[in-house]
């Protein structure tokens, strides 16, 4: 029964755009009801209908320790009652500074902001007035947030709804976009080759989290590091996703691949909007007000968000044992969903790299956004509605990664396993 999230969808499609304040909650590509949570607690959300869900979002990945995690609600509530912001520095902005820096060998300087998209959007303008060169290349199916120069074969919402081109978007700045497929430096190597010296940044995700789960072929970010060191081209690494959950420093020190500038978002918030970006000192030192690259926020280094992501980062360094217990525990399902879909299902393939993973109902291995469409997303809907009504909230989107907390239990885990074959037995 979603009698009451019914009710309020309906409501709030009167006063703002489909009902929602980001695209991809609302269910587009598998159809049905959005789901309006009321409260959440480490591994559950609760409906506004009562009803219970096991949660595999956590807030697009922010929740890496649960819902409502204790020393982040409690850090929160005493931060705010000193006011919610000065629009001054702070001594929290240089600990918060100075705790990401401990944690990732190659940021001597960090800036933080409000959002992913901000970092992005951030270290793509310096890379351009690092260099003096304007094009960057970009990979199909990645996303790197909304602004305007990533909005070229963008994957998460814009793949889920299938926008070939984004309105809005000017042929001036997508034209200084350039894409190649994941996985494949050939085609990155022409787009070099067909625009020599002209390219200020290649911005890649680690691992793709935004066309479901795809990892990197061995050796391709390495080779896309050599590239960027011999074309004097700026390498980024957008880790808005990756960062601090594929390990304490991130996909950089877990695939041992080292960036020019990385960028952050999503846990450095614990749930709360911050985003960074932060390089070599050579690089960022160019960033206003040292250098002319201008970058800004009214609410840059809030203190009530910085609080919150301090606590849980400062949680995830002093107890790097979490990052064991994440793998095990998505590794334990995994297992458990390959035997269920071995045993009942379809063509399937599962993608996973750390607490990320992803299912893709198709019998090829996907490997970039061509393999990750061809999937069969009618019984991706399917699957998505019956775990739902099982009491399983999965990404509404199979653009997407499904995201592991290590509030969950074994007994969850187990309850998701038997949900799938339920789900699989009923749909086959
Ligand atoms: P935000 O501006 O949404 O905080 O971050 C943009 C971003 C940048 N880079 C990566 C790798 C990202 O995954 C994201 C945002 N992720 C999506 C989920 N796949 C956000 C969910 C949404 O748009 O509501």
């Amino acid at each position: 029964m979603i009698t009451k999230s019914i009710e309020l969808f309906n409501r709030a499609q009167q006063s703002i755009p489909g009902g929602v304040n980001s695209p991809v909650r609302a269910f587009k590509s598998v159809g049905g009801t959005p789901i309006f949570i009321k409260r959440a607690k480490g591994a559950y959300l609760f409906d506004e209908d009562g009803n219970r869900y096991i949660d595999y979002i956590n807030s697009w990945g922010p929740m890496i320790l649960g819902h409502a995690y204790q020393p982040v609600v409690d850090a929160i509530r005493e931060k705010a009652y000193d006011s919610t912001s000065f629009g001054t520095p702070t001594e929290l902005e240089i600990e918060m500074a100075e705790l990401i820096k401990s944690m990732v060998a190659n940021v001597d300087l960090v800036r933080m902001v409000n959002s992913g998209t901000e970092a992005c959007m951030s270290a793509i303008r310096l890379a351009r007035g690092y260099t003096g060169r304007n094009k960057i290349i970009k990979f199909e199916g990645c996303y790197h947030g909304h602004a305007d120069s990533f909005l070229v074969k963008a994957g998460s919402g814009v793949a889920t709804l299938e926008i070939q081109q984004v309105p809005g978007v000017t042929t001036g700045v997508s034209n200084d976009t350039l894409t190649a497929p994941y996985n494949n430096i050939e085609a990155v190597k022409k787009l070099i080759h067909e625009n020599k010296t002209q390219i200020a940044a290649i911005i890649i995700e680690p691992v793709a989290g935004n066309m479901g789960c795809i990892p990197p072929a061995p050796g391709f970010l390495e080779s896309l590091r050599t590239i960027c060191n011999e074309e004097k081209i700026i390498f980024i690494l957008d880790e808005v996703m990756t960062g601090f959950r594929l390990s304490p420093g991130g996909a950089q020190a877990r695939l041992n691949i080292e960036a020019d500038l990385v960028t952050y978002g999503k846990i450095i918030g614990a749930g709360m909007p911050v985003g960074a970006f932060g390089g070599k000192k050579e690089i960022m030192q160019h960033i206003a007000p040292l250098g002319n690259v201008y970058q800004a926020g009214t609410l840059s280094g809030n203190p009530v968000a910085l609080i919150a992501g301090f606590t849980l980062l400062q949680a995830l360094k002093e107890n790097p044992a979490i990052y064991t217990e994440l793998e095990e525990k998505t590794s334990y399902l995994h297992n458990g969903l390959n035997a269920v879909l071995k045993e009942y299902g379809t063509d399937y393939t599962i993608n996973r790299i750390g607490s990320m993973v992803s299912i893709h109902f198709s019998r090829h291995a996907v490997t970039d956004f061509t393999s990750a469409a061809a999937a069969n997303n009618e019984i991706f809907k399917k699957f998505f509605h019956a775990m739902l009504q099982r009491g399983v909230y999965l990404p509404p989107s199979a653009f997407e990664t499904w995201f592991i907390s290590n509030a969950l239990t074994i007994d969850d885990l187990n309850q998701t396993i038997s949900a799938a074959e339920d789900a699989i037995k009923e749909m086959m």
